[in-house]
């Protein structure tokens, strides 16, 4: 068998660092504010960070738009500041993940100045530059951020790539000299002892635009081969990368441990299930908690010894887990301990996002003069121009624009919930008075606490990360139970989604009660299970 990795058995936790705590009182979060609350997350128990960008950035796309990979954002210290919380964090056993954007720079980065200045400069080819087609656009190629993916270049007359904003142009992986550079960064980081890499829409690098390609092109896992070997392979991190189209027979490409690419990725299949087939994420369905069963099983069950999974509800791109799936009203606290036994219990790396672990919930807006996030602003109007109902459109924001996963951590009941002195670059959720970190840790049977026994549990019980996983079939639609099982043991995982009673039978008999959210039954013989109610048992 192979040998253990760290990463296996770590719980990452994800810091969006503008919303996480400031510490000058200029409305934004900083690094110090990161080192600051160590303690906390020490408490927690998670053994790995990934901070979203931190780097130089125009703030377009909240730091996803680099103008210098080897600086860090003014806004959030400096470079004495990173070194300072990586080698602190590390004292606590906790490993620095960090975001690798290299589909893109801003366009304010240096190449891609030098790259505007014509044909014959020497950086023109970093970037992917075509010429019109019939006085227009060269492709229909479209841009996640709405309109198309082909901004003009008056100067030249060419048109440049930018599958995201106009101000994060493509980079030419292509060009040998791009991935070279790009290497030689991430040694810069890797040198400084960091724990790994999430990388950005890594899918999309060896995209072939004149054929339409985006994701998961010809040459994707040549270079992903090529990266590992010229960087992170000589190093003990781990590595996710984000990949949006990947079916389980992907994921093994990049993550099957002989091929040398990746550690795991982030799979994304759940995430879009509750959107209407074959359009976009805003134009919403409800759940069928039985695709949720029938997607998460076939991912735990698929990838065997030839890949490993990351596991997730949110990020920053997505809404609040409560709010999404779970019930943040009359359920808050038990729906979210529900959501967490349900993903934590499961095979693979576990990944919180920063205020998961306090159940916090979205943060509606009335408009669009309210939205931060470029995504839902260039939606709304792309939309409205369509002759869309703004009623309807800012409903789509409201269920899952990102600004919901991007208001600043509520960590007590001051003013701005304890996140700034001054006045936040975002809106403080207005509940922070009722759910925040110091009122999480002051009790005792808080969502907090919750998140920290899971922890605990895949620290002290092997089987949670190497355990076999089996669906129970026939239960209720609305009950997803699940068993893991190795050598030594056997647990059974129980759910409600719903907010009903439902009946669950099984002929397995309790023989510990390992985690709960309410008071757990000493018999799995016709029971009812209450709204949300949650447990994990080992059986015999
Ligand atoms: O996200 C990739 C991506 O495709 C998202 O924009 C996603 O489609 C959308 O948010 C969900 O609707 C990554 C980052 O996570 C995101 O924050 C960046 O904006 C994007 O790449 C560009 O770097
Ligand atoms: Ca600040």
């Amino acid at each position: 068998m192979a040998k253990t990795k760290w990463w296996q058995e770590a719980v990452v936790y994800q810091i969006y660092p503008r919303s996480f705590q400031d510490t000058n009182g200029d409305g934004i979060g900083d690094l110090r504010g990161i080192i600051n609350r160590l303690d906390y997350l020490e408490k927690l128990g998670i053994t790995a960070l990934w901070l979203s960008p931190v780097y130089q950035s125009p703030n377009d796309d909240n730091g996803y738009d680099i103008s210098d990979y080897e600086a860090i954002m003014e806004e959030f210290g400096t470079m004495a500041d990173m070194d300072e919380l990586i080698q602190k964090a590390r004292q606590r056993d906790i490993r620095i993940i960090m975001d690798l954007v290299v589909n893109h720079t801003s366009d304010e980065h240096t190449w891609f100045v030098e790259a505007k200045k014509g044909r014959e400069n020497p950086y023109r080819d970093y970037y992917v530059w075509r010429d019109p087609v019939a006085g227009g656009v060269p492709n229909d190629l479209g841009s996640t951020f709405s309109g198309s993916a082909w901004e003009l270049d008056e100067a030249s007359g060419q048109y440049y790539l930018h599958l995201f904003s106009k101000k994060q142009p493509d980079l030419n992986f292509e060009n040998e000299k791009v991935r070279q550079e790009v290497y030689q960064m991430m040694n810069f980081w890797l040198d400084k002892g960091i724990g790994g890499f999430r990388m950005d829409v890594i899918d999309l690098v060896g995209k072939e635009p004149d054929k339409g390609i985006t994701g998961n092109g010809p040459k994707l896992h040549d270079y992903l081969q090529e990266m590992n070997h010229a960087t992170f392979g000589k190093h003990d991190v781990m590595t996710v990368g984000e990949t949006w189209g990947a079916t389980p027979e992907i994921a093994k490409l990049y993550s099957n441990p002989t091929r040398e690419e990746l550690s795991m990725v982030f799979q994304f299949e759940h995430i879009g299930l509750d959107q209407q087939e074959h359009q976009e994420k805003w134009d919403l369905k409800d759940l069928e908690m039985k695709d949720l069963k029938t997607v998460l099983s076939k991912w735990q069950t698929s990838l065997g010894s030839e890949g490993w999974n990351s596991l997730f509800w949110n990020n920053h791109d997505t809404p609040r887990i409560v709010s999404r799936w779970g019930n943040d009203t009359t359920y808050r606290v038990e729906s979210a301990k529900a959501l967490a036994i349900l993903l934590h219990m499961m095979k693979g790396t576990p990944y919180i996002y920063q205020g998961e672990e306090i159940g916090m919930t979205n943060c509606p807006v009335s408009s669009i003069d309210e939205v931060e996030d470029i995504e839902s602003v260039n939606m709304y109007a792309d939309r409205l121009a369509k002759g869309y109902d703004p009623k309807d459109i800012i409903k789509s924001i409201n269920v899952k624009g990102r600004d919901n996963a991007r208001t600043p951590i509520q960590w007590n009941k001051d003013a701005s919930g304890g996140f700034t002195t001054g006045t936040p670059w975002l809106h403080v959720n207005p509940n922070y008075e009722l759910i925040n970190v110091e009122a999480a840790l002051n009790d005792p049977n808080s969502i907090f606490y919750t998140y920290q026994k899971l922890i605990q549990l895949r620290k002290s019980e092997p089987l949670v990360i190497w355990g076999d996983y089996a669906l129970l079939e026939d239960t209720e639609d609305k009950v997803f139970a699940y068993t893991r099982t190795d050598n030594n043991k056997q647990i059974l995982v129980v759910v409600n989604l719903s907010n009903e009673v439902q009946n669950f039978t099984s002929d397995y008999e309790i023989k510990e009660t390992w985690i709960k959210n309410m008071a757990a039954p000493n018999t799995l013989k016709n029971i009812s299970l209450q709204p949300w109610q949650a447990f994990v048992v080992e059986v015999k």
